[in-house]
């Protein structure tokens, strides 16, 4: 039978059987052999056990996508969410848009809590007019206006992000119907600090939605500088017009990229590229220390 992995936890799996029904695995031995670790998203073949006995996690089908801290699989729609507070973090959104397009997940901007504050909506906007990312505003506590976002994830499977507080919980919750642990998460950063929580996918409500701890933030390690430009969608039909070839778009004369990004209301995003390429110049470099 083929089912979804919702949940991994020492050794055991929790798969949903295309037949709808919960089925307590665990991991044939070649799969550790072959290196293969079962993330939550994961497509899998399985043998269910009888009774009370656990069934058998045969295999895993090819992988859509994978996000490896914390592991998932799958994913499809990145939800990047912020809110007028706490203060939007964005060079944590466009980290995590930059780790998601590279990773081939689509990205959607969530703009919560519009009941406090519609003005940062404007400015979003505007700067991320060009980068091909849908943007929703939203409030968490007026059902009504989650309509447009219940669309984008219906058919997805689906995952929030963003700083601690800014309602990706609240949304949650309201978006399923059923009430989660508002608070034991928010407690917790984004950092990637230690947590014994795992990864989950909830399959609720027509949404298929994987809860995670949250991404770490040293999710671009690895990222090669030249390719942390295929992940700004608004960069592409301008690189070819830049006087040197290849062009980092950094300081270079002649720039187009930086021309453009600059008059048109998203210098702001250029210089988090900027940000982003040294960082990811600096760990380049440092790889094999
Ligand atoms: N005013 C307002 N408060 C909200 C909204 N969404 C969430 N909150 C509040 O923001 C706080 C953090 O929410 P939570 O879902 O735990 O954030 P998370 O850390 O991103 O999961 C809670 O006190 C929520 O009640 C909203 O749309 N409007
Ligand atoms: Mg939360
Ligand atoms: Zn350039």
């Amino acid at each position: 039978m083929l089912g979804t992995l919702i949940r991994g936890v020492g050794g055991m799996y929790t798969a949903v059987g295309d037949d709808g029904a919960e089925y307590t695995l665990r991991a044939r031995g070649k799969l550790r052999h072959e290196h293969i670790t079962p993330m939550a998203g994961d497509r899998v073949e399985m043998s269910p056990g009888s009774g009370e006995q656990h069934g058998w996690l045969e295999r895993v089908l090819e992988r859509s996508s994978v996000l490896t801290r914390p592991p998932v699989a799958n994913l499809e729609l990145l939800i990047l969410t912020i809110a007028p507070t706490p203060e939007p973090d964005m060079l944590l959104i466009d980290r995590l848009m930059v780790m998601a397009r590279l990773a081939g997940v689509d990205c959607l901007l969530c703009i919560n809590k519009n009941d406090i504050d519609p003005s940062i909506g404007e400015r979003v906007r505007e700067e991320y007019m060009a980068a091909r990312v849908p943007i929703e505003t939203v409030s968490a506590l007026k059902s009504d206006t989650l309509a447009g976002l219940y669309g984008a994830m219906v058919g997805k499977t689906c995952c929030f992000a963003g700083q601690s507080g800014v309602g990706k919980s609240t949304i949650l919750s309201a978006l399923i119907g059923r009430r989660l642990k508002i608070g034991e998460i928010s407690a917790r950063t984004e950092r990637g600090k230690h947590t014994t929580r795992h990864s989950e996918l909830l399959i609720e409500n027509g949404l298929r939605v994987l809860d995670t701890p949250g991404f770490s933030l040293f999710a671009l390690d690895g990222v090669q500088p030249q390719s942390l430009q295929e992940a700004y969608a608004e960069f592409e039909g301008l690189s070819a017009s830049c006087r040197f070839q290849p062009c980092m778009h950094d300081r270079e004369p002649g720039c187009v990229v930086r021309e453009t990004m600059l008059a048109c209301g998203a210098a702001a995003r250029y210089e988090r590229y900027r940000e982003l390429l040294a960082e990811t110049r600096q760990a380049w470099n440092d790889r094999y220390k």
